[in-house]
Order: C-alpha cells, then sequence, then structure tokens
C-alpha cells in the first residue's frame, strides 16, 4: 500500500498562490523527483523549479516548504509546493506528483493522519472543520479555542480522575485483604462534581453550536412599520423593496448578516393583516411559520402611529417565544410609547448598535467569554455528553448500595469509554470515518 499521500490543499480556481501537499514516508523521495530541490532540510523554506517526470521540462517556479516528521501537521516528513495559483498548472502539477509516487489523499487524510500521530484528538480535528467553515468573529473565536484544546484538556483531566479511582476499586477488589477500599466520600465528591461539570457543559453547549451555526432572526409586525427597512439597515445592503405602500413585503426574504460578531440569518416577512389580497395571504401564512421556527423574533412597531389589534395580536402570539419589541421610526414625532421595546430608526440608523446588544442579550451570547467557559459546538460531543451524564446518574445511586464498589466498577468503565470516545482516546473506526468523511480533499 501506498503510504505518501498528495492533494491540492487549496481551493479550486485562480489565484496569486496555490498550495499542493504531499506527506508520507516517501514525501521527501518524491520530491527530488520532480524538482531542482534535493535536500530536505527540516523547517526550511526551498526555492526551486518543479519539471515533469518524464520530460524534464519546467513546470513552474516554486516553493517548497519542508517539514521533518513528527513536526508536521502530519506527524509526518511534509513537503508543501508553493505553485503559481493557475487551475490548469496545480492540477497539472498534483499529476507530476501522484506520477513520482504519491496517491491521492482522500478526503480528511491529512488531519485523520494529524489524529493517528496523536497530534490532535477528535475535538480538535473537528475544529479544524469549524475554523475553515466559520463565518463570524464569534465562531472563529470559538473553533480556536477548541483547536487549542479546552475540550480536550477538560475530558481528559475528568477521564483521568475517573481512570485513577477506578483503578483504586479494581484493585480493592482483588485484593481486599491488602488493600483497603477508596473511601465512599471520595468517590462520591467526584461523581458529584463530575455531574456539576457535564451540566454547565451541557447548558453552555446551547451556546456554542448558536455561535457556530448562527442565529434565525425574523422580522415580523403588521404592514408599514418598517421591518424591511430595518432588514436592509442590518445588512448594510438595500436588498428588500421598501415603499410606502402596506402590503409591499411578500416573499419572505432571507440575508445572512454579522450582528454583534455573531453571523445570523435575517428573515424579512410580509406584514401580518388579514386580507383578501390572494398572494398577499400567502406571504402572511408564510410569515406565521417562520415564527415557528426562530432562534429569535423582532416585533416591529410603528412609534409614529396608533397601536392596533394587530400589534396586540402579534404580542400574544410572540408570548411563548423568544422575542424582542422594537419601536421603530422615533426620527418622527412619537404617537406612543412601547414598554420594554428598544426604539430605533431604521431611517437614521440611530441605536441599531443598542438593538444588536440587546439581540445578543436575548439570545444570551452578551456574556460569552471563550477564555473562561467552554462551550462545545459538536452535537456529536454534546450526544457522548448526555450519555455520560445518564450513566453518572446510576453511577450514583450504585453507591448506595450495599456492596457499592462492586455494583460502581461497571459503571465507571462506561464513562470512561464514552468520554474516550469524545476525545478520541478510545474510539472505533466507524466513528473515525464518520467523521473525516466530512472533511474536503487537502485539508
Ligand atoms: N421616518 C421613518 N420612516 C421609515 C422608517 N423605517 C421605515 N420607514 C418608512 O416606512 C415605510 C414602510 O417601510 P417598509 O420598510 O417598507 O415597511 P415594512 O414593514 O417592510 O412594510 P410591509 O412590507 O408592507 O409589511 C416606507 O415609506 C419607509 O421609508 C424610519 O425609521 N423612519
Ligand atoms: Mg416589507
Amino acid at each position: 500500500m501506498n503510504n505518501t499521500i498528495a492533494a491540492i490543499a487549496t481551493p479550486p480556481g485562480t489565484g496569486g498562490v496555490a498550495i499542493v501537499r504531499i506527506s508520507g514516508p516517501d514525501a521527501f523521495t518524491v520530491a527530488a523527483k520532480i524538482s531542482s530541490v534535493k535536500n530536505f532540510d527540516k523547517n526550511t523554506i526551498k526555492p526551486g523549479v518543479l519539471f515533469e517526470l518524464n520530460t524534464k521540462n519546467v513546470i513552474d517556479k516554486v516553493l517548497l516548504s519542508v517539514f521533518k516528521a513528527p513536526n508536521s501537521y502530519t506527524g509526518e516528513d511534509v513537503v508543501e509546493i508553493n505553485c503559481h495559483g493557475s487551475y490548469y498548472l496545480t492540477q497539472k502539477l498534483l499529476t507530476e506528483v501522484l506520477k513520482a509516487g504519491a496517491r491521492l489523499a482522500e478526503a480528511g487524510e491529512f488531519t485523520k493522519r494529524a489524529f493517528l500521530a496523536g497530534k490532535l484528538d477528535l475535538t480538535q480535528v473537528e475544529a479544524v472543520a469549524d475554523t475553515i467553515s466559520a463565518g463570524s468573529e464569534m465562531s472563529l473565536s470559538l473553533a480556536l479555542r477548541h483547536l487549542d484544546g479546552d475540550v480536550r484538556q477538560k475530558i481528559r483531566q475528568i477521564r483521568a480522575e475517573f481512570l485513577q479511582i477506578l483503578s483504586e476499586i479494581e484493585a480493592a477488589l482483588d485484593y481486599p485483604e491488602e488493600i483497603p477500599d477508596p473511601p465512599l466520600k471520595k468517590i462520591r465528591l467526584l461523581l458529584q462534581n463530575t455531574q456539576k461539570t457535564f451540566a454547565q457543559l451541557l447548558a453552555d453547549s446551547d451556546k456554542g453550536l448558536l455561535i457556530k451555526s448562527g442565529a434565525v432572526i425574523v422580522l415580523a409586525g403588521k404592514p408599514n412599520t418598517g421591518k424591511s427597512s430595518l432588514f436592509n439597515a442590518l445588512l448594510k445592503h438595500n436588498k428588500a423593496i421598501v415603499t410606502e405602500t402596506p402590503g409591499t413585503t411578500r416573499d419572505a426574504l432571507e440575508a445572512e448578516a454579522q450582528i454583534g460578531g455573531l453571523r445570523v440569518t435575517l428573515v424579512d416577512t410580509a406584514g401580518l393583516r388579514e386580507t383578501q389580497d390572494a398572494v398577499e395571504k400567502l406571504g402572511v401564512e408564510r410569515s406565521r411559520a417562520h415564527l415557528q421556527t426562530a432562534d429569535l423574533t423582532l416585533a416591529v412597531f410603528d412609534a409614529a402611529s396608533a397601536v392596533t389589534s394587530e400589534d396586540q395580536e402579534l404580542l400574544a402570539e410572540l408570548q411563548d417565544r423568544p422575542h424582542l419589541r422594537v419601536a421603530n421610526k422615533i426620527d418622527l414625532p412619537a404617537k406612543i410609547e412601547f414598554p420594554d421595546s428598544v426604539s430605533v430608526s431604521a431611517k437614521t440608523g440611530q441605536n441599531l448598535d443598542l438593538l444588536a446588544a440587546k439581540i445578543l442579550e436575548k439570545l444570551d451570547l452578551r456574556r460569552v467569554d471563550f477564555s473562561k467557559n467552554i462551550y462545545i459546538s459538536s452535537l456529536r460531543q454534546k450526544d457522548q455528553l448526555i450519555r455520560a451524564e445518564k450513566i453518572l446518574i446510576k453511577a450514583l445511586d450504585a453507591l448506595e448500595s450495599a456492596a457499592y464498589l462492586d455494583a460502581l466498577a461497571p459503571y465507571l468503565k462506561e464513562i470512561v469509554t464514552v468520554l474516550g470516545e469524545l476525545t478520541g482516546d478510545a474510539v472505533s473506526g466507524e466513528i473515525i470515518e464518520q467523521i473525516f468523511a466530512n472533511f474536503c480533499v487537502g485539508k
């Protein structure tokens, strides 16, 4: 089997430079066969030319970045060829690399090797994918914290504590004459503390998942309150049609925006009212459907006109859903005051920064502190934690039985396994395949 892999690491298309990556025991031999570079000193960048294997015709002037095992991303010998970023050229260069003895890497295979070499655990592997796909300041900060190993460290620490107590229990069970039982108090304390930690991690994971995937924010209200204007103002782009005619927006309109560093999907909707117009009616139905799926609804009111039954109905509809009241048009002489609302003007931009802060607060993301707390942002990791938490509860119950050491041991073992699966310290091949299947080639 050929163990030296290669792939184009940069996106397909045209760019200033592109990178072809080679990793494996023959990385240097492969590169030497098709380039003017013959010495591969560790951590160097070597200028040279690349040529066709058979004809020796020069293909490109390149830079070779050289990493020697184990000091590379994969832990193997790695050469990264920096070439000019022509799509044709990059493909041709890769072909020559393959002819020279490497094989094409599978999706995520570089990162998989980094994992198998112990350079990254599974939480960091998932963070690599999150870093690549991060689309906002917050999701990037979060991915980088995970890449740094905040989850790995915490879970490994808990797992080590469980392994320790488990070894003490097993020793006491095996040699009851010589080795004393570990104190019940100590075990109970460990289990209780871990239960608290799990609960905290699970509570914070909701924030992690929201930060990673972004929040869906729906703008709703009766016609003409300025929903589309506010949508455009938050988007900083005139995407939605705005007119003074009530009932302008029909189809719900979606757009990606950044609010306070969070990626959000803004949804502008048709004004809510009773109508005989068939098209508008369908629009209103869609607005109502969007209210059901929103992470947060901005209930937009017109501060310059009187409150109507439509405003009241919307508030009643949103009663049990996360929402924020927004009184728009405060640049006009106010007719009414809306209690508990953020007053803004979509027209002048007044208080839009305040609205952004309130939105983060409503989503409970205002006090997110990546250096202090751990916000798990992977459903797989969350699932594992939920499993561990359930077993922990059984373990706590087992503490109450007379032969508690015997009763406890299997649960503690299970927890050690589940936590090991979370970080990949003890994990089945199947799970590994599933995780790497989501990667693209070259990563
Ligand atoms: N003075 C002032 N006018 C505004 C403000 N926001 C919106 N308007 C005006 O209000 C009218 C309606 O604005 P839209 O943004 O189309 O309102 P809408 O809620 O999307 O209306 P529908 O799509 O019909 O439901 C337009 O004439 C806007 O120019 C504001 O903050 N101040
Ligand atoms: Mg509109």
